[in-house]
């Protein structure tokens, strides 16, 4: 059974009409807390399954733009997770039509670049997501475009639904990806293709195409992704979590490490894991021909 923790519908337009720039970057929202101590978001929804943990964005009406406020929401959902024992696991979802349809055109359109630069917009929007410890999957049904497709791209697993279409179209917009989509892109797909969607603005991935070149590891019909998507997380949840975070760790390091220290980063978290309570276990478990009881530990 889901656990689901109160929400209210929101749209970015009820908020207080400061300028631009401030309703950007302004400080994190003081969150409302129900009774229990669950906090009350508006923009999304957070539910668990066992020890999955799934946040779904909720702004329909505008096809999940990330304003601000959607993402200091995100940030303290995953934060929480991401402290919390008795999580393993993240899914990251929006609904039918949209995943995200990118940064939010309306919130950004008159900031200014002096604002910008000296507030680091966008780098703390993305802070919280590249320091989660713990396995986040991201299922897209409908459009990841611009900042939505790399928000997935940001996640550890993106599963699709049949229907997605990830592209990033901010050249249309006279301006560029601002969130990893020329880095993360380029490494998923291959420097021309990455060229062809950034460039035109207009090639977009269809989920097979996307599941062709890499990107996404999985599709689904629609209706079965979020179902799909959880079995793989709970899946990974019941693994021990200390060597989850370090199997997370060793092969993010893929990206930063050329191969010998890759290799030898690697090899130092492959000898710590005999430190742990949980390899003691799974390689007794399987000696003893029967499932391991991991503890986290
Ligand atoms: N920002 C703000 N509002 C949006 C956005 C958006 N990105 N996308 C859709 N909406 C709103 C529309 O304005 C519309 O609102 P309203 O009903 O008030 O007019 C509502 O959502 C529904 O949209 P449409 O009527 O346009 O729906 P369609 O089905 O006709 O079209 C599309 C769907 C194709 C997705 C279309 O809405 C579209 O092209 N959206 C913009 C896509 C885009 O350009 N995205 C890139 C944005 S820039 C960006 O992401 C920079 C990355 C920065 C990093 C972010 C951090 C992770």
């Amino acid at each position: 059974m889901f656990r689901t923790l109160a929400f209210k519908p929101f749209s970015c337009q009820a908020l207080p009409a400061l300028s631009a720039t401030r309703s950007v970057l302004r400080a994190p929202t003081a969150f409302r807390y129900v009774s229990g101590g669950s906090p009350s978001y508006s923009m999304i929804k957070t539910e668990t399954q066992g020890r999955v943990a799934v946040i779904t964005l909720n702004r329909p009406k505008a096809l999940n733009a990330l304003c601000g406020e959607l993402f200091h929401e995100i940030n303290d959902a995953l934060s929480r997770f991401d402290g919390d024992d008795n999580i393993g696991a993240v899914v990251l979802t929006g609904s039918e039509r949209a995943f995200a349809a990118g940064a939010d055109i309306k919130e950004m359109k008159d900031t200014e670049f002096i604002d910008n630069y000296k507030n680091n917009f966008l780098g703390h929007w993305v802070e919280q997501i590249g320091r989660m410890r713990k396995p986040i999957i991201a299922a897209v049904n409908g459009y990841a475009l611009g900042g939505g497709c790399e928000l997935a791209m940001m996640c550890d697993i993106i599963y699709a639904g049949e229907k997605a279409v990830f592209g990033q179209p901010e050249i249309n917009l006279g301006t560029i990806p601002g969130a990893g989509g020329t880095q993360r892109l380029t490494r998923a797909v291959g420097k021309s293709k990455a060229m062809e969607m950034i460039l035109t603005g207009t090639v977009n991935l269809t989920a097979s195409e996307a599941q062709t070149y890499g990107l996404v590891s999985a599709v689904f019909p629609p209706e079965k992704l979020i179902e799909e998507t959880i079995k793989t997380a709970a899946k990974i949840a019941s693994k021990g979590a200390v060597s989850v975070q370090m199997a997370k760790e060793a092969v993010n390091q893929a990206y930063e490490l050329n191969l010998s220290s890759g290799l030898h980063f690697e090899r130092r978290l492959f000898q710590a894991t005999f430190g742990t309570k949980d390899q003691k276990e799974g390689m007794a478990a399987f000696s003893e021909k029967r499932k391991p009881n991991f503890v986290h530990k």
